[in-house]
């Protein structure tokens, strides 16, 4: 540098440092708010001079909260250190204990390692449990910190040695623990499913909004319950975690609070190595107008930072790159003296006094009860919109060189003799060396100063947590009555299967048992389903009502948002309205509210795009109707590739407890629906409906009688034959909209062919397949008995002829039934990319209309023999169809 330059410099160094220092005294003698209105004020002052100044959403590589500003910190930090170490050290045994006994069974040490004090902190002070009188805090758990989580349960004497021996062995006698957090697996523990990343945080903010719509509709009292939802930094590459943000400060969802680990690793390595995912999301999440705690720096940094006059420490802070960050952290204190501090010789002054040792445990804040404890209560006070904390933690934290900070963390799962003894010593596990080989639990006696400190905390925030208990009462469910209407048909009227969904929503919206339960769900498709009647009559949900006049306020169906509107309109999101969806379908547990879902949206962008959350709530027993709207593959017309629908139904088969139909006609849907209602909320059953609905208008049949446990079991005859006599005999199938393309081929069969088919509506295919697969599995155990019969033998038991199925979806519906079936099934189907065209056209181009199903009834009887070739050539020449046609499975 030469003299000039160096001058210059001097003279600066001056200047900032007095700006500094005039700062610090308003701040002494003013407070805060003036001296954040002197910053405002020379911004706009900088700005008007002339000054560009660049835009940034980032504060400092610093605690968003001072060390003065930090609240006493209200517990025994001694006691809750020795707990936490004694949850440390089951949760450890657990895993390495389960590798033992079976190679390879998995497990995670590492996460629950770096994320300890953000739970215990949480356990101790904040996390309320559900009682008879309060709701309590929702809390979804990070799913790979599990092993803390039952650690601490075993310690609360909930969960027995034995269950702990079993942690990932659900199988051994006597049941053991799920991996992760699953409700399905335990329910009586577990709420919510996490472990598929991403899920969680869009799941809580949406839990977080829901609680709200329940206050507002009054039908939970307001209180100040809290959402807390644990998660990854790594998790936050996931486009769910982040892409639901906005709605909660817009909602000023302040009963949530986010808390991250930034423990800057993830499974292969860091999140961020040249960068820094911290002061990334810090941006991401203030420009989102979350309240945004950095918990970065522990208490031991406090003394060094008030000795840095200049900001020069913090400024270095910023300037490391997390791979460097998780380097320093298994660095020895030398080389944290010389690369950290050894940037700046004044930076290197700051902790001359400081022994190497010191240096190295400069605690992180993510580590620091004190920290901590603070960010949560101001977590907790803050008004007005949603806190994220980042907490900066170290991942596999006490594991040394078994795998603190390093790479490989993420999958330790085994620790050696000498690992395991600086584990136990570090952490102070009353454990002498020859015990620790076995990895033992261990649990301190009832009386000890431990475990009653432990009963006493969670007594005083109202018991134990996470614990899953139904809240709920059954309804009575008798709706006889308000199903009835839809039985008798539509008189020749055409209207659509959605139509009469439609009607039944809003006949069920004014029941006096279940209408407040209703809650209907829809991405911005309202109008789509001819929903839009609803919006005025129960309003569409705004948390602050309606603060503009809308345009069409004249017209009798004006767009209506109310404070205790009755639907979601969610706008343009499937994941954020199936998350809604969730969180109505599971307040029977959560609120002990029997709030009913029926979340409605394009079928093709349901399955295909969230069936991930499908499953999570599938997992979460959650409860209510999924409707999958303009359906079938040639029943959507115009729309095409990608809107076409022919593949949900077969997405849907792997769901175990989803009940899925594609029904035809409304009195179809009114039994399926009426029975849903009584399983689900009468009798408690764990299960929920996917039921497809077509935007086709045709005229709905009247209900055929006793044919109503056959709509439910998916199969039963709709129409038979009437020429009892004939020789040529056909078994027809169809499902949906395509029923009316079965029932016009069994004219043309019998009109032009002389072939008297009967018509079967399969309501569902699913349902036959799982009762077809029980059934099998049910004869090949108990061989001695009389077999049982699955219903689709049962049903097609004497019927005559060949058999024909057609369907709006795949082929593989009805061949995975035809097994059970008494002869060969012909399965015509749309299989293909769909187009844009008319719904003619494209059951022409499917080959699934009336005259593809004559085909191939006429095509079945020539293999049997019992019509000639020339039958089924003059048919096809009949029919106009063209057998060079292009095929559209693959074109
Ligand atoms: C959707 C999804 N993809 C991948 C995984 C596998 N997986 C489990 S943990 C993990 C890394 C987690 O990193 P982070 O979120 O930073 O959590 P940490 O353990 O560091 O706290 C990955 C990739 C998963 N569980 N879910
Ligand atoms: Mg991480």
């Amino acid at each position: 540098m030469d003299q000039e330059t160096f001058a210059a410099r001097h003279i600066e160094d001056v200047e900032i440092q007095e700006w500094l220092e005039s700062l610090d005294s308003v701040l002494e003698s003013s407070g805060t708010d003036v001296a954040r209105e002197i910053l405002e004020r020379l911004r706009a002052h900088a700005t008007v001079s002339g000054i560009d100044l660049p835009f940034t959403a980032n504060t400092p590589y610093a605690n968003t909260i001072p060390a003065r500003l930090e609240p006493l910190f209200p517990g025994d930090q001694q006691l809750e250190r020795r707990i936490k170490s004694l949850i440390r050290w089951n949760a450890l045994a657990m895993v390495v204990r389960a590798n033992r006994m079976e190679h390879n069974i998995g497990g995670h040490i590492s996460t629950y390692a770096s994320a300890a004090t953000l739970y215990e902190v949480g356990f101790n002070h904040f996390f309320r449990a559900r009682s008879e009188n309060f709701e309590g805090d929702t809390i979804y758990f990070q799913g790979h910190a599990a092993p803390g989580v039952y650690s601490r349960a075993f310690l609360e004497g909930r969960i027995s040695i034995e269950q702990l021996e079993n942690f990932r062995r659900e199988l051994k006698p006597g049941g053991g623990l799920s991996s992760y957090p699953h409700p399905w697996l335990m329910p009586d523990f577990w709420e919510y499913p996490t472990v598929s990343m991403g899920l969680g945080p869009l799941m809580a903010i949406y839990q977080a909004r829901f609680n709200r719509y329940l206050e507002n509709r009054g039908l939970k009292p307001v209180t100040d319950a809290k959402v807390w939802a644990f998660l990854g930094d790594g998790e936050t590459d996931e486009p769910e975690s982040l892409g639901a943000i906005t709605l909660a400060s817009r909602e000023k969802l302040d009963n949530l609070i986010f808390v991250i680990n930034c423990n800057l690793q993830r499974l292969d390595g860091p999140v961020r190595g040249n960068g820094q995912i911290i002061q990334e999301l810090e941006s991401a999440f203030r420009g989102a107008r979350w309240n945004v705690i950095k918990v970065l720096w522990g208490s031991e940094w406090d003394p060094i930072l008030e000795r840095d006059t200049e900001g020069l420490l913090v400024k270095r802070m910023g300037e490391v790159v997390d791979g460097e960050y998780q380097k320093l952290v298994v660095s020895s204190g030398d080389y944290i003296r010389q690369f950290f501090f050894g940037s700046d010789p004044r930076l290197l002054k700051l902790v001359e006094p400081l022994p190497d040792e010191a240096l190295r445990r400069l605690r992180l804040g993510g580590h620091d009860p004190r920290k901590v404890y603070a960010a949560y209560r101001a977590a907790v006070d803050h008004k007005g919109g949603p806190t994220v904390i980042l907490a900066r933690t170290i991942k596999g934290y006490g594991l040394g060189e078994a795998g603190e900070g390093k790479n490989v963390t993420h999958q330790q799962k085994k620790l050696n003799e000498e690992e395991l003894r600086e584990f136990r010593s570090r952490f102070g596990i009353p454990m002498s060396d020859e015990d620790l080989s076995e990895v033992p639990f261990y649990r301190p006696t009832e009386e000890s100063e431990e475990i009653r400190y432990l009963r006493a905390k969670r007594e005083s925030l109202g018991g134990y947590t996470p614990q899953r208990r139904v809240r709920s009462k059954p309804l009575v469910a008798d709706h006889d009555e308000l199903f009835r209407e839809f039985h008798d048909g539509s008189d020749g009227r055409e209207v659509s299967t959605t139509m009469a969904f439609v009607a039944m929503l809003r006949k069920m919206l004014k029941d006096h048992e279940i209408g407040k339960l209703i809650v209907p769900i829809v991405p911005d498709e309202a109008r789509t389903f001819g929903m839009e009647s609803l919006f005025r009559t129960v309003g569409i949900y705004s948390s602050v009502g309606q603060k503009y006049e809308p345009v069409d306020v004249n017209t009798l169906l004006y767009y209506k948002e109310a404070k205790d509107g009755q639907i979601l309109e969610e706008g343009i999101t499937e994941a954020g309205s199936v998350a809604s969806f969730i969180a109505a379908g599971s307040a029977y547990a959560t609120h002990g509210i029997n709030t009913i879902p029926f979340f409605i949206y394009y079928s093709m962008f349901g399955f295909q795009r969230i069936a991930d959350f499908i499953w999570a709530a599938a997992d979460m027993r959650t409860r209510g109707f999924l409707l999958g709207g303009t359906a079938g593959r040639t029943t959507l017309a115009g729309e095409g590739l990608q809107h076409q629908d022919g593949n949900s139904h077969v997405l849907a088969l792997p769901v175990p407890n989803l009940l899925a139909y594609d029904p035809a006609y409304a009195y179809e849907i009114s039994v399926i629906i009426q029975d849903g209602i009584r399983r689900m909320y009468k009798d408690g059953e764990s299960i929920f409906y996917y039921i497809t609905v077509m935007n086709e208008p045709y005229a709905m049949p009247a209900m055929p009688p006793g044919v109503e446990a056959g709509i439910l079991k998916g199969l039963y005859k709709f129409r038979a034959a009437v020429n009892k006599k004939a020789k040529l005999r056909a078994q027809l199938f169809g499902n949906g909209a395509i029923l009316n393309e079965v029932v016009r081929a069994q004219e043309i069969l019998e009109q032009k062919y002389g072939v008297a088919a009967d018509v079967w509506s399969v309501t569902s295919y699913k349902s036959l397949y799982t009762d077809g697969i029980e059934t099998e599995r049910w004869n090949r155990l108990h061989p001695g008995q009389r077999p049982r019969v699955p219903y689709v033998t049962e049903c097609l038991d004497g019927s005559q002829g060949v058999l024909v199925a057609a369907t709006d979806y795949l082929k593989t519906l009805p061949n995975m039934i035809s097994k059970w079936m008494p002869r060969r099934l012909a399965s015509l189907g749309t299989d293909g990319f769909g187009r844009s065209d008319g719904r003619t056209s494209l059951r022409e181009f499917f080959e699934v209309d009336s005259r593809f199903i004559t085909l191939a009834t006429l095509h079945e009887l020539y293999q049997d023999g019992l019509v000639g070739k020339d039958v089924v050539l003059k048919a096809i020449e009949d029919l106009g169809i063209d057998p060079e046609k292009s095929n559209p499975v693959i074109s």
